[in-house]
């Protein structure tokens, strides 16, 4: 069955105008119904499952869409590619040892420094930042995110770059291009896995911002 399903989403991807999940409303329901309808179910509207309002057929928002209330054009799944986002490494979990040449952090035996730079997509160019050093195996940041709109986001992947600052040459634990998902959004959260490091992690927020 699960084949079968996945051979029916991409048929119906194939074509504008396969048909809604949705039934149409009838009469008694738009009339009455202030969400949206599906025959003579009405529903709340507000959700991406079943969005709509004044007792519209519902829509179910795909991918990144959002069930927006956008005025006088009523309450529609939509994407907004001129909103802005702000991505934020907030805190990790580094091991206790460096798993490339299985040996401390810091030749002192300290814990690692631990910096994210990040390369954003804006426009046609990218914005760089990097947090402070946080210190110790389960650092904290409240700064050094970026900023920038939905659609950059949604069009390329962010570059994100974790290490150990060090004097002379610092000692990377991740480098890699990651594309944020439609889950990401809507949670407002994400993490990557640093290689070789057992539960070692880095978690991202990702706000709506002014
Ligand atoms: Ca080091
Ligand atoms: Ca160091």
């Amino acid at each position: 069955m699960r084949f079968l399903g996945m051979v029916l989403v991409a048929w119906c991807l194939g074509l504008t105008a396969c048909g809604s999940e949705f039934d149409e409303p009838t009469a008694a329901c738009a009339q009455s119904c202030a969400g949206c309808c599906s025959g003579d179910k009405c529903f709340d509207g507000t959700g991406i499952e079943a969005c709509g309002a004044g007792g519209a057929i519902c829509d179910r928002c795909e991918g990144l869409e959002d069930c927006a209330d956008r005025g006088e054009a009523g309450r529609s799944c939509y994407f907004d590619r001129s909103e802005r986002w702000r991505i934020q490494p907030v805190s990790a979990v580094i091991a206790p040892i460096n798993p490339i040449g299985d040996e401390e952090w810091d030749i002192d035996g300290s814990a690692p420094d631990v910096v994210v730079e990040l390369e954003c997509p804006a426009g046609d160019k990218d914005i760089k930042t990097r947090t402070p050093e946080g210190s110790g195996y389960t650092p904290t940041w409240t700064e050094g995110g970026c900023t920038t709109t939905r659609g950059d986001l949604a069009d390329r992947s962010i570059y994100i770059e974790v290490f150990d600052v060090d004097v002379t040459i610092d000692d990377v634990m991740f480098s890699e291009r990651y594309l944020l998902k439609a889950e990401d959004f809507r949670s407002g959260t994400f993490s990557i896995a640093l290689p070789e490091q057992e539960k070692g992690v880095v978690r991202f927020t990702l706000t709506r911002s002014p």
